[in-house]
């Protein structure tokens, strides 16, 4: 019997076996049977498992019955020779050659074959000495792009961080938004979802077509961009001087809400609405909302009246869906009903919990950071400097935990003399050891405000030793508060890979919240165990883990992250005021 599979990883498979075949150099037009056949999976509105066990794949147009075989073979035995055999014909580094823009796999076949070169070094030394120059159809020209790319791609991996992502998004759109015959202009894609890591920024502007060419030439002009990489009526894409894809779409103020639902994807929540529309004989596209004619296409005289993204999501029976949860990952089932969930917003933080000072690796003092907390309206500050063992970052002996506590009595009686609403709580960011235990003695612990469990060493760690870590952290009588489960860094590091379904259940068990850590860096816990913690009622808190002052306003990543993580106000400690906060924190 074939195994159920999904259409996507069929799709990839496809695609991956018509790009090694162009990279082995096979045939064009084989290579190009497998792209249709990808295309045709791709919008085909039925299940695919369907055509599989009935083995009526070639009835579909464009898959032909040596694909149709691949496919079967692949159901039934999870791999596919051909795809196999590509693997191994193809060399390893070829395959990174892809990643350089402008290098398609027919121009990277014909350097690798004329010149013997396989690793990314050796094209550029090529590019350099004139042999890439000299080959037919080549020239100076090209190999300097190529080099050019190169330099690119190795300067900018091709993801980036959503601090790098929205500095330039907001630049970008500062210096649109007021120009001749901007209706409306947003963010879109994964900026607008507010993913964890940005391929590339793309914005929407509505506006009327006699006014498109003049912002267009606006936009590829701006001060920010360093090089123009296509420029065409309705769309243009830029790279900005800090190495960022900057994608505008211009389209008419009619248009605006059914694109801009479009444009912010994500692909795969767009695919499960035009199959809901489909199922009420409506068609949804970039451009609006049809009415089916005969042939089951959109009739574009027919239009639904849609002012808003809301409209479009009404029409479809559904509440309207934030975009931070358009990832097809539950979302649907969500607002069914026109239920919509009140997720968790900036304005509901009431104060800050996880953040550094001089008295250990961080930049500010104590008053410092209290001050800059006070100036952004919070109530509170849960301290949090490092326990002894992390020694590296300056962690405090027993009596420097002491002495600190002295300075921020101090400071409390004077924000209270000074009639300021403000507390600060004496807090710890304590190492979860090798074994699970917290650092310092239970008695200690019992007296601070807040004690934070992290893992700061072992990060090596099998994924059973380290969810054994965890798990007797979070037991531990007197931790509030899971830091940075994993410990990843985005783009740079993997996290421990420690069952966190387990983690969850047992710290909700144990009343231990896991911070959501906003550092753009980590973003941990990710987004998707949100539907794990709201199943076992999980606390969480939105945490800075700021180390200067700048650090506290990473809140607003960690904002994003719990919005897509489904969480609402009442999942988050520090919306809570200070009163009912301490009482959480005392139980
Ligand atoms: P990124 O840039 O990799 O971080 O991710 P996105 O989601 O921003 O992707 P991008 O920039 O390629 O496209 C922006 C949105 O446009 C995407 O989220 C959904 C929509 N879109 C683009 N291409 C397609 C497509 O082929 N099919 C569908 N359904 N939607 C697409
Ligand atoms: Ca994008
Ligand atoms: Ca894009
Ligand atoms: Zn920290």
């Amino acid at each position: 019997m074939p195994k159920p599979v999904q259409k996507d990883e069929i799709v990839a498979l496809l695609e991956e076996i018509g790009t090694l075949m162009r990279l082995a150099g096979e045939n064009d037009f084989r290579a190009m049977a497998f792209d249709r056949a990808a295309r045709t999976l791709e919008n085909l509105n039925d299940d695919i498992n369907k055509y599989i066990e009935e083995q009526t794949l070639t009835d579909l147009k464009g898959i032909g019955k040596s694909i149709a075989s691949d496919v079967y073979a692949y159901a039934e035995t999870g791999s596919v020779p051909v795809l196999v055999k590509l693997r191994k014909q193809v060399p390893d580094g070829l395959i990174a050659w892809l990643g350089i823009s402008g290098m398609g796999p027919k121009k990277i076949y014909k350097i690798h074959k004329e010149l013997g070169i396989t690793e990314i070094a050796e094209l550029k030394e090529k590019c350099k000495d004139g042999s890439v120059a000299a080959l037919s159809g080549m020239g100076e020209k090209s190999a300097e792009k190529i080099l050019k790319s190169v330099a690119w791609m190795e300067e900018f991996s091709e993801r980036c961080r959503i601090d790098e992502a929205t500095a330039v998004a907001e630049l970008f759109v500062e210096k649109m938004k007021d120009a001749d015959g901007v209706r409306e202009i947003s963010v879109a894609g994964s900026l607008r979802r507010a993913s964890e890591t940005i391929g590339d920024i793309d914005i929407l502007i509505a506006a009327e077509e006699k006014d498109a060419p003049a912002l267009m030439s606006r936009f590829t002009g701006l001060d920010g961009v360093k090089e123009v990489l296509g420029q065409g009526e309705t769309k243009s894409s830029v790279r900005s001087n800090e190495g960022r894809q900057v994608d505008l779409r211009i389209v008419s103020p009619d248009h605006y809400p059914a694109a801009l639902m479009y444009f912010t994807g994500s692909k795969e929540h767009n695919v499960a609405l035009r199959q809901r529309a489909r199922e009420k004989k409506l068609q949804l596209n970039e451009y609006g909302l049809f009415h089916q004619n005969e042939e089951k296409q959109a009739d574009f005289d027919r239009p639904l009246p849609v002012k808003s993204e809301a409209d479009i999501y009404r029409h479809l029976d559904l509440g309207y869906i934030p975009p931070e949860l358009r990832e097809d990952h539950g979302e649907f089932e969500l607002v069914s009903g026109g239920e919509v969930p009140e997720l968790v917003e900036l304005s509901d933080l009431r104060g800050i919990l996880h953040a550094h000072s001089t008295w250990s690796d961080g930049k500010r003092s104590i008053r410092e950071m209290a001050e800059a907390c006070m100036e952004r309206g919070y109530e509170y500050l849960g301290l949090t400097d490092h326990s002894h063992t992390a020694a590296y970052a300056g962690g405090l002996s027993i009596e420097r935990v002491r002495q600190q506590w002295e300075e921020i009595d101090a400071l409390n009686r004077e924000f209270a003399d000074k009639g300021k609403d403000f507390v600060i709580l004496k807090g710890i960011e304590s190492d979860i050891l090798a074994d699970g235990r917290l650092d310092y003695p239970d008695d200690l612990l019992a007296e601070f405000d807040l004690v934070v469990g992290s893992v700061h060493s072992g990060l090596d760690h099998p994924p059973e030793k380290m969810l054994d870590r965890l798990m007797r952290a979070a037991a531990h009588q007197h931790i509030h508060l899971i830091g940075h489960p994993t410990g990843r860094l985005l783009l740079r590091r993997d996290g421990n890979k420690a069952d966190l379904n387990r983690l969850i259940e047992h710290a909700a068990e144990h009343k231990t919240a896991i911070e959501i850590n906003a550092n753009p860096w980590r973003l941990d816990l990710d987004w998707r165990y949100g539907r794990k913690a709201r199943e076992c009622g999980l606390m969480s808190a939105i945490c800075p883990d700021a180390h200067d002052i700048s650090g506290l306003d990473h809140v607003r990543y960690g904002i994003g992250i719990a919005r897509k993580a489904g969480f609402g106000a009442g999942r988050i400690l520090n919306t809570k005021p200070l009163g009912e906060l301490k009482k959480w924190l005392s139980k």
